[in-house]
């Protein structure tokens, strides 16, 4: 069953958010991708957003560039968390627009906020959402930290071992 919804508000932005699909299906968490554009679609927007829950979806993750209004606006249209990626798109003066478009909500209407470009966290994000009450999806997440740590002590270890000059 599909858990997650991914959306963007152009086909330009999905070099940046397949990083959410790829990483949320490494962790064993089921996804939709589609787009869906504030600014060109508001009724698509607004369909999928009021839908959303009722389909089974536990977590939205909306990305968007420039004026970035997808993820605020579909936050103020669902109970469901949703996470907000900035992507630095064609549109963008330098990304600075697009995040602090997503950042800077309004009390009451909050949007998770990754760094710019950031869809690979805010699909780790949304799969540890998932994983606060599916076990199997926490323990995977808890299993990809572990990996990291390992990979990092090595990588400290080889450095060490070597010498940082012959790295
Ligand atoms: C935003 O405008 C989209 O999310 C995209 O990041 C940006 C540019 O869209 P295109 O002109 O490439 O379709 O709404």
């Amino acid at each position: 069953m599909v858990q997650v919804g991914i959306i963007m508000g152009s086909q330009s932005d999905l070099p940046i958010m397949k990083d959410a699909a790829e990483i949320l299906e490494e962790l064993g968490v089921e996804v939709e991708v589609t787009v869906v554009s504030a600014h060109r679609t508001p009724e698509r927007m607004y369909d999928y957003a009021k839908s959303a829950k009722d389909r089974g979806i536990k977590v939205i993750i909306a990305g968007a560039g420039g004026a970035a209004h997808l993820p605020g606006m579909v936050a103020s249209l669902t109970p469901l968390p949703v996470i907000g990626v900035p992507v630095k798109s064609s549109n963008s003066i330098d990304g600075w627009d697009s995040i602090l478009s997503i950042l800077q909500m309004p009390g009451g209407i909050p949007v998770a906020t990754v760094a710019l470009n950031g869809a690979k966290n805010a699909g780790i994000l949304a799969a540890s959402m998932i994983g606060s009450f599916d076990e199997t999806v926490g323990n995977n997440v808890a299993n990809y930290k572990e990996d990291l740590k390992t990979k990092v002590i090595s990588s400290a270890e080889n450095i060490e071992s070597k010498g940082y000059k012959n790295v």
